[in-house]
């Protein structure tokens, strides 16, 4: 069965007004309802990776999402923590989570790697040619899905070096960083050139742009829901090409996708 990643964001623009207390209780009921709803990971950032944010020190990211974990972790849930930070990564783990999403794969912070191997936590990496700020101005490919899965196995090859074991490690083609448009298409299309490196495979379509794109085409505002229903279809058909896990804002939509496309299968 797939697994599903349900997004629990820390960051005031998901968790608007009120203080941090009040921003901590409602995080940690988001995710336990996603855990209800049948995320078996709940995945928690408290920066924004998305193209053009702004750069949080890592104090003010650890204020956000350390409690949070602690609280989802005590209630049993399987926990990750999503940054590029080293100095996060290491107290996520301690405060309870058991696995490192880091978007640029190890590349954002040099200390990341070393922090993970010594945590003993999963470690998901991936795709990734730079900051927010300055991502489509590395979007240059000829062979889109093929460089992906090149430099991905570049990153598995520093995580081994740095001593973390290939079981560890999970793969992300980083849909929507350093891809425009349809080179989003091209990675998903080539995503057996991924599976094929040998780790996990983890993909996040949830609601980003290049979907919004394709929808658009009649009709320039396309709603969460219009959003949401577009994740669902890619992630059952991301299923149908041998991904691990997805990563989605709406986990009932696509946990009732991927039944489906099990379903189909006969698994
Ligand atoms: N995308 C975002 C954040 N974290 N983590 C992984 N592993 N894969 C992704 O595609 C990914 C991620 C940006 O999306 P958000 O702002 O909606 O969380």
């Amino acid at each position: 069965m797939t697994g599903i990643w349900g997004i629990v964001n820390v960051t005031p623009d998901s968790f608007s007004d009120g203080g941090r207390y009040f921003d901590v209780d409602r995080a940690v009921a988001h995710g336990l309802r996603l855990r209800a709803a049948g995320a078996t990971v709940l995945d928690v950032g408290g920066e924004s990776t998305r193209p053009g944010a702004e750069r949080v020190g890592s104090a003010e990211e650890q204020a956000r999402v350390l409690p949070v974990i602690e609280q989802l972790a005590a209630a049993g849930a399987p926990v990750s923590i999503d940054t590029i930070n080293a100095s996060t990564a290491a107290a996520a783990v301690r405060a309870g989570a058991r696995i490192v999403n880091d978007v640029s794969g190890g590349l954002g912070d040099p200390e990341m790697r070393a922090a993970v191997a010594e945590s003993g936590a999963d470690f998901a990496i991936g795709h990734w040619r730079g900051f927010s700020a300055d991502m489509y101005a590395n979007a240059e490919y000829r062979r889109v899905a093929r460089e992906v899965a090149g430099e991905l196995q570049e990153r598995m090859g520093e995580a081994a070096a740095a001593g973390i074991a290939p079981s560890r490690l999970i793969l992300d083609p980083g849909i929507g960083f350093a891809k425009a448009g349809v080179q989003n298409w091209d990675v998903l299309r080539g995503l057996d050139e991924i599976v094929a490196l040998g780790p996990r495979v983890l993909i996040g379509t949830s609601r980003k742009r290049f979907l919004a794109e394709v929808l658009a085409q009649a009709d320039e505002n396309v709603s969460e829901v219009r959003r949401d229903l577009a994740t669902a279809v890619t992630s059952a058909l991301a299923a149908r090409a041998g991904v691990w896990a997805v990563r989605v804002h709406d986990v009932a939509a696509t946990r009732d996708a991927l039944a489906i496309a099990h379903a189909w299968d006969g698994v």
